[in-house]
């Protein structure tokens, strides 16, 4: 009878086991993730995607990040957009001992030396992360064309440097067009996503975005001396690079607390920037942040939430909008005819007309 209880328990918990690891490998999220680890706070400087198609999208977000160990594969989940325009989705994690806390400059040479575009360049700079996160492997994909592809790339990060580096291959969007890498990386995108933060770089919140980038890592991968130990737990550092890995937006997880894009990535610090620029497998996500928006009081301009803004009989311009975007949001109307822009529709304005009558470019 005892025995009969163990076996039935025994399969009552493989089936909860097969239950919490089933994750598809296509883009969408998926139960097994559970509750985001990170949620993105920022709005974001490159594009806020608005076309709603798999494949194509016009701007790049990190909506929320999940990363998950089940079977010993690493699974991480990024719900958002990359722009179909060969911006690039830049993955750090630190999964076993050693590893880079700040990036050297002879890690493998892959996407036309990308990876290194970010370390070092002899003078002591690199992209250096928080404290605590020495990262151990790099991932990295894009996607664009006039057909629509994706393409993917990967490195190990040993402490001192020299790691493997390969080309992963080239896929689609959504489930049909996963990445399946010879070393048993699986890639999947899925663009869909229209929600989410908005463009800007005022305090956004990625809430309920359920499509984005989906990465299989077996647990292998991280062990290529034999000397990476048990891996339970996972660290993930994630954002949004241009073209050449040599502009960091602001699509950072963690999240930038409502930064404009960081640039350089080499003069970038995350040490110096406030919270953890990395998440955790079990993290609890932070909630969003109260999101505010310019305030206009005639002329002047204070960053508000919606409801102070009111209550002050201010006009509230839109969640995301901030007293210092271009145009000023309480700058008055510009006068149709002021062509000194003065303020003021009169002869001078006549006159800068006829002093500058017959201008062709
Ligand atoms: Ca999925
Ligand atoms: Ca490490
Ligand atoms: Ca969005
Ligand atoms: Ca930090």
């Amino acid at each position: 009878m005892k025995q009969i209880a163990t076996m039935t328990i025994m399969s009552l918990m493989a089936t909860t086991i097969t239950l919490a690891g089933n994750v598809n490998v296509d883009g969408t999220l998926d139960a097994a993730y559970g509750t985001p680890n990170s949620l993105q706070n920022t709005q974001t400087g490159f594009g806020d995607s608005t076309l709603g198609l798999p494949d194509f999208a016009d701007g790049s977000e990190l909506d929320a990040g999940y990363a998950i160990i089940t079977g010993d594969i690493l699974y991480i989940f990024l719900a958002g957009n990359l722009e179909s325009s060969f911006n690039k989705l830049d993955v750090f994690i630190d999964a076993r001992n050693g590893g880079q806390n700040r990036l050297r400059s002879d890690n493998p040479d892959v996407d036309y030396d990308g990876l290194n575009r970010m370390g070092d360049d002899g003078s002591g700079n690199g992209l250096t992360f928080d404290n605590g996160f020495d990262a151990d492997f790099w991932f990295s994909m894009t996607c664009g064309g006039d057909t629509f592809a994706t393409y993917a790339n990967a490195a190990t990060l040993p402490t001192k440097g020299a790691g493997f580096g390969e080309f992963l291959g080239s896929g689609g969007a959504g489930a049909e067009g996963v990445i399946e890498a010879s070393n048993g990386m699986q890639i999947a995108i899925n663009n869909s996503n229209t929600a989410g933060v908005g463009y800007g770089e005022g305090l956004g919140c990625g809430e309920g975005v359920t499509t984005g980038i989906e990465i299989a890592i077996p647990l292998g991968l991280f062990d290529w001396d034999g000397k990476g130990g048990n891996i339970t737990t996972a660290k993930i550092c994630a954002f949004v690079n241009n073209g050449s890995h040599d502009y960091v937006s602001n699509q950072v997880l963690g999240g930038l607390s409502g930064s404009p894009n960081l640039g350089e990535p080499r003069a970038v610090n995350f040490r110096k920037l406030s919270g953890l620029q990395y998440f955790m497998t079990g993290d609890i996500a932070d909630p969003c942040p109260e999101v505010s928006g310019a305030c206009c009081f005639d002329t002047d301009c204070s960053d508000l939430n919606e409801a102070d803004c009111v209550a002050l009989g201010g006009e509230y311009h839109g969640d995301g909008t901030f007293c210092n975007g271009n145009p000023a949001p309480c700058a008055p109307e510009p006068c149709a005819g002021d062509a000194n822009g003065d303020g003021e529709v009169n002869v001078e304005d006549i006159l800068e007309v006829i002093g500058n009558w017959g201008c062709t470019p």
